[in-house]
């Protein structure tokens, strides 16, 4: 192979990765994290949940779409609803993120689910979470381990 025929496929390669880093062009995400949290649980329960404040900064409206987590099975966005007088936990599609807005994922509300931990968490660990988005790009953070009053 030519030089110059590496060359060019070195800056196709180049050119591709950087489009996969952010196809929407530079700048900050629209999309701020404040006080992640994932709730400290005696050893034994199987589940438990992220809680955190999205602030979208932007001026279009988006959607948490998906959230992804190495420390169990499955990941899932969880809203509560009264049924017979007591609240339960149920699935939703999407969380929506209205511009320039606050939404609040906060125990008895909206949350991540964490279900099938792999291993016990512990107090302080900090637990990787990937935020998917409906049309911004994918966000990872770290949010400690602890109770959600403390
Ligand atoms: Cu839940």
């Amino acid at each position: 192979m030519g030089r110059s025929l590496l060359f060019a496929l070195l800056v196709i390669l180049v050119a591709a990765a950087h489009a996969d880093d952010d196809p929407r062009g530079s700048g900050p995400h629209p999309v701020k994290i404040d006080q992640p949290l994932v709730r400290l649980l005696p050893p034994g329960q199987p589940n438990t949940a992220a809680f955190m404040v999205l602030r979208n900064t932007g001026g279009r409206n988006l959607a948490l779409i998906a959230a992804e987590s190495a420390v169990s099975r499955a990941v899932e966005l969880h809203d509560h609803e009264m049924v017979d007088g007591m609240m339960r936990m149920r699935e939703v599609g999407q969380i929506a993120l209205p511009a320039n807005s606050l939404t609040v994922l906060e125990p008895g509300g909206l949350h991540v689910m964490l279900i099938d931990l792999h291993e016990p968490l512990r107090a302080g660990q900090r637990v990787p979470i990937t935020l998917v988005f409906d049309d911004a790009p994918r966000l990872e953070l770290h949010a400690p381990v602890r109770h959600p009053g403390d």
